[in-house]
């Protein structure tokens, strides 16, 4: 949940150095900015610095990042020229950096810490490659309603290529990867199992087969419980709609994460120390709970909050 970021001083010293996709095909940066927030706060977890939208550069469109805006594409994919012009990339050359990467990070890490890998549901991945570029996604919508069968063809190709990213990322030792369907909720629950559902159940499917845990992920996680647990995953990350306490029920025999709202951090360390408490004592009888924010740290929160939340975390797991 953007674990790296903004949010940290020492991301930007190194962000104002350099372009964020150079970044992300840097191995010594990557293995360097995954490592800044667990250097700094210990949590029993790093995720590889990357973003879901390599996977759809490595198809194609080239993908920028301009300071302070959100992810640009060169041209966006709309026609069936478009759709047909994307290529299925070899994952082990076009993501090799994220890649090597990993394994670095793997090596350094050895047991002290979990390896997350992530990749995009590939309806989030077609919202950004639709769209051109983030925002309303009002052309995606538009293709779901005029095109269907060819936003389908394009789901399919977007479903492949992250098949074989999660099981490059798999072979690389990692622990789990998270599967983020960031944008599911533009669709209604039946549209999600049209759309959306076809991609997740072949990415769980992946990854399991690979020996990673999956981890799903919709933020607008309440109107889709059937649906997530149609997924087949053995971890839930819950956005911050969904109670906990309905969470519980509606997730039998399955881990879950999540769900503080990122916006609880604005409000300081001493309210974060009190949010995380209480998601924790609501937690404590379940078995498999990862405690996560439900959507990503936004670079207007201070270091010292997400500091509270890690120490509430240890002082009632790991008392002294
Ligand atoms: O300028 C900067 O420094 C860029 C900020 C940034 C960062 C730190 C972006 C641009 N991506 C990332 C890294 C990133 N993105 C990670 C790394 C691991 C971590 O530290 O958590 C992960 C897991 C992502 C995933 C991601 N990228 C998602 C899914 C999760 C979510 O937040 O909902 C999405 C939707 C993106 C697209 C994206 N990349 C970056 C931005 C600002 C966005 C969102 C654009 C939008 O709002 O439409």
């Amino acid at each position: 949940m953007r674990q790296a970021g903004r949010y940290l001083p020492e991301y930007r010293a190194i962000r104002e150095q350099h372009d964020f996709m150079q970044m992300c095909n840097t191995p010594e940066l990557v293995v360097e900015v995954s490592l800044q927030p667990w250097r700094r706060f210990g949590m029993d977890a790093v995720i590889v610095f990357a973003d879901i939208l390599l996977i759809a550069a490595a198809m194609g469109p080239q993908l920028s990042f301009a300071k302070g805006h959100g992810p640009v594409f060169d041209r966006a994919i709309r026609g069936e020229q478009d759709v047909d012009s994307l290529a299925r990339p070899e994952v082990e050359d076009a993501l090799a950096p994220t890649l090597k990467s990993l394994s670095i990070l793997r090596r350094e890490l050895g047991d002290e810490a979990a390896l997350l890998g992530f990749c995009g549901a590939p309806w989030t991945v077609a919202a950004y490659l639709v769209e051109g570029k983030g925002g309303s996604f009002s052309s995606l919508l538009e293709m779901k309603t005029k095109a269907p069968d060819l936003l389908k063809k394009l789901l399919a190709k977007i479903t492949s290529a992250s098949v074989d990213y999660v099981r490059a990322q798999a072979q690389r030792g990692v622990d789990a990867i998270q599967i983020f369907d960031t944008w599911g909720g533009l669709l209604t629950p039946s549209e999600y199992e049209e759309f959306s559902l076809p991609g997740m159940k072949s990415l769980v499917a992946a990854v399991q087969s690979s020996g990673a845990k999956p981890i799903v992920f919709i933020k607008d996680t309440q109107n889709f419980l059937p649906q997530l647990v149609q997924m087949g995953s053995s971890v839930v990350a819950l956005g911050p709609d969904l109670p906990l306490a309905q969470a519980k029920e509606a997730f039998p025999g399955v881990a879950l994460q999540g769900n503080l709202s990122p916006d609880i951090l604005l409000q300081g360390p001493e309210a974060t120390a009190q949010a995380t408490q209480a998601m924790l004592n609501e937690m404590q009888d379940r078995f498999g709970y990862i405690v996560n924010l439900g959507h990503g740290v936004t670079p207007q929160v201070e270091p010292s909050a997400v500091e509270a939340m890690v120490d509430t975390v240890k002082r009632f797991c790991y008392p002294a």
